[in-house]
């Protein structure tokens, strides 16, 4: 036990979806890899791979997606607004939903937390059912477990998950 007047809060992991499909997409993505590094009480802990996916109920250009692991002390309402200002930085419109944006960043898990408020769901709602969100998140962690929802590896390999298109880029 510390004894510290101030106790450092606790850190949860948390794991980043990040889309992009305008513009630089690829720099669009290893942009918001930089800005997260810098977020403050918090540490990018890991990056997977970048993937070339193809739109799922979007139209547009060919995605990039990557996921990051964040281990963080910022409570989750925090950290996604922070999230927002991060697309922001990038001109983020939203003419209509699921419209070619030049970056998105959806908070995916928080620790094992699951958050239901007007703002925010946790587990990511549609997180169980794609391809570019589950590939690059098993990459970072292969046993992680979906609260709610199970092995992420058992969802990656239902025949509608493993049937969409992704290819990991070097
Ligand atoms: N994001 C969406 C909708 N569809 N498809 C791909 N391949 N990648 C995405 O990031 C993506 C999508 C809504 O956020
Ligand atoms: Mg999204
Ligand atoms: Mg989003």
């Amino acid at each position: 036990m510390s004894d510290s007047p101030h106790p450092a809060p606790a850190r949860q992991p948390a794991y980043i979806g990040i889309g992009a499909n305008l513009g630089d997409a690829r720099g669009n993505v290893r942009d918001a890899l930089a800005r997260l590094a810098r977020l403050p009480d918090s540490a990018l802990l890991g990056a997977s791979s970048l993937y070339r996916t193809a739109p799922i109920d979007a139209g547009g250009d060919d995605y990039i997606n990557a996921v990051a692991r964040l281990d963080t002390a910022l409570a989750a309402d925090e950290l996604l607004l922070a999230l927002h200002a991060i697309e922001s930085a990038h001109g983020r419109e939203r003419p209509y939903r699921n419209a070619p944006r030049t970056l998105d960043l959806d908070l995916l898990l928080y620790g094992d937390e699951r958050i239901a408020t007007a703002t925010l769901q946790v587990p990511h709602p549609r997180l169980g059912e794609r391809a570019f969100v589950l590939v690059p998140l098993l990459e970072l962690a292969p046993a992680i477990v979906v609260p709610g929802l199970g092995p992420a590896r058992a969802l990656a390999d239902s025949a509608a998950v493993a049937a969409q298109a992704i290819d990991k880029l070097d």
